[in-house]
């Protein structure tokens, strides 16, 4: 169905590529989601897509966490990358390209890339004296740096962002001319005011670029650091893991070879803490090597857990795969992205997350459902047909036959320009507040159902029956809607509910998301038409595990 996607009109989104110290948590699977959900959501609107994600596999981090497994590298590797590809797979992150850094296409594309910017003068043999943290595989100032205690009492220097252990260091490296860019930076990030997005963490990157730009470090010595991709003619130096890490995007797109068409459409999804990486180094090395620069860069905030921040060594890791068993994939995809605010840290428990989805997916939308497709009130399980003298297009004043409020026509209002506030939200990477709009409208659906109280009508009178099928016929349409704009964000619970309501596979498109023909004087194609088999409950309600472990 080629002819159907929009001439020209391509899409390429990206997570970052998640480090195989450790198993995958709930922070990665965030990422993964909204990537997921934009990239859902561009294929509705005919784009021709790519999403990408993968694992970041170089590097003395990982070197150090292979030793301490007592595994060689490339098979602990394995075993990680694999742990994050079947998350994603469960949770149906539906990625067009997985890569890994170990890759040979991989190692291709860094050497190439090294050896363009280092042709273009852009790199240059030096020697680094500075503080370096592992943890994060980053280089920081002396302003950047904290005084700090280890558990043992031993006086540390940490990073001041992350809180990271960071140690000095002195090594011959070769050197990138980050320096040079800093201007060229600040102008890129002026005229494109929503090239990093949220606001403020744009406001944040130019804050950075007023202070001076030191060169950076692109190798380690071999001697120190040899799980990772040598630089091309100097097998004495080892590239340093983040300029490896960020050719991914390159890679995947095709790079050194016919990767323009895909390069030119690139979204970056980040978190806040490796802002720096992909809004100074990456476009500073771009610029270097005469390439575009990314279409946009959306950074999300971090989850914590009960207040704490996630880690390894606080035992607070919330682990996805556990997670989305008890309260399934679509359940734990829904409340990510409708609790998850890109602008400030979002705390996770469980409680929360049962509360919101039985209030949400089971009570109000699996209700609406119920309701509206119950064989008391539709016992011939179809979409009933809409009376357009009981719900006329303008309030009339004083006619005995239209049962309408001010407020359906408030709700009707709301569910017809819901497309259009989906878009926007989803455009500046605000899917929470997609959310929260279809939120607010099923409840004002359940609210228009509950005015009206179709059960108390009369089967047996005409009228009352017309008005009951057109009370039917606009709470189906309102679902109609709901589950088609839910499907980049719960795909199994949609797929669910517009099978129930016999809405087809080719009519969840964008295109279909017309609401409520008949009120506007048009044929509506689903009236009169059966529903769909009734397949059992939406999303059940959660309940509290018998046994309280904490
Ligand atoms: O930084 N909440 O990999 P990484 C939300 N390999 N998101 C979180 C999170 C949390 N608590 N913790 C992690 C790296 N993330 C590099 C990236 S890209 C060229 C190289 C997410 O395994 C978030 O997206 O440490 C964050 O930026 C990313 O995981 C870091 O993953």
């Amino acid at each position: 169905l080629m002819c159907t996607f929009r001439e020209n009109a391509l899409y390429y989104v990206t997570t970052p590529i998640f480090y195989v110290n450790a198993a995958p948590h709930i922070g990665h699977l965030y990422s993964a989601l909204i990537a997921d959900c934009l990239y859902r959501y561009k294929l509705m609107r005919g784009f021709r897509s790519k999403f990408s994600t993968g694992t970041d596999e170089h590097g003395l981090k990982i070197q150090q966490a292979a030793d301490a497994a007592g595994k060689e590298p490339p098979v602990f590797c394995a075993e990680v990358s694999g742990k994050f590809q079947q998350l994603f797979q469960r949770c149906n992150i539906s990625y067009t390209d997985y890569i890994r850094t170990t890759e040979g296409r991989h190692r291709h594309a860094v050497e190439y890339f090294w050896t363009v910017l280092l042709n273009k003068g852009f790199i240059y043999k030096g020697s680094y004296e500075g503080w370096y943290s592992t943890q994060d595989e980053s280089f920081l100032t002396a302003s950047q740096v904290e005084d700090s205690m280890d558990c043992e009492g031993t006086a540390i220097k940490i990073s001041a962002e992350s809180g990271h252990k960071v140690e000095w260091m002195k090594e011959d490296n070769y050197m990138f001319r980050l320096s040079a860019f800093r201007s060229l930076l600040r102008q890129w990030l002026e005229e494109n005011p929503k090239v990093v997005q949220p606001q403020r963490f744009h406001r944040t990157v130019l804050q950075w670029l007023q202070d001076d730009l030191p060169d950076l470090s692109v190798s380690r010595q071999w001697s120190r650091l040899q799980w990772g991709i040598p630089v091309p003619g100097d097998s004495e130096q080892t590239v340093y893991v983040w300029l490896d890490a960020l050719v991914n995007y390159l890679t995947v797109a095709g790079y050194p070879q016919g990767h323009s068409e895909w390069w030119s459409a690139a979204h970056h999804v980040v978190g806040k803490d490796i802002l720096k990486f992909h809004a100074i180094y990456w476009p500073a090395f771009l610029l270097a090597a005469g390439l575009p620069l990314p279409q946009a860069i959306y950074v999300h905030s971090h989850w914590t857990v009960e207040g704490q921040k996630m880690s390894k060594s606080l035992g607070n890791v919330v682990d996805p795969v556990e997670r989305s068993d008890r309260f399934t994939v679509d359940g734990i995809r829904y409340f990510l992205l409708r609790q998850g605010v890109p602008d400030s840290d979002c705390d996770y428990y469980d409680d929360k997350l049962m509360k919101l989805l039985n209030s949400e997916l089971a009570g109000s939308l699996g209700g609406l459902l119920n309701r509206c497709t119950a064989p008391s009130l539709n016992p011939a399980q179809v979409y009933p047909s809409f009376c357009n003298t009981c719900f006329p297009r303008e309030p009339a004043e004083g006619s005995t036959e239209s049962k309408a409020t001010q407020e359906d026509y408030k709700m009707l209002e709301a569910v017809s320009i819901l497309p259009a506030v989906m878009e926007r939200h989803f455009e500046n990477l605000q899917v929470y507040k997609a959310l929260e709009a279809i939120a607010g409208c099923v409840r004002q659906t359940n609210g228009f159902v509950q005015r009206h109280a179709p059960w108390k009508l009369d089967q047996r009178d005409p009228q009352d029956q017309r008005w009951l099928d057109t009370i039917l016929h606009i709470s189906l349409e309102c679902l109609r809607i709901y589950g088609t704009l839910l499907q980049p964000v719960v795909p199994e619970t949609a797929e669910k509910l517009l099978s129930r309501l016999g809405v087809g596979p080719e009519e969840r498109s964008w295109e279909m998301l017309k609401f409520l023909a008949r009120y506007h004087g048009r044929e509506c194609p689903f009236e009169g038409r059966r529903l769909g088999p009734d397949s059992g409950v939406l999303f059940s309600r959660l309940d509290r595990p018998e046994t309280d472990q904490g």
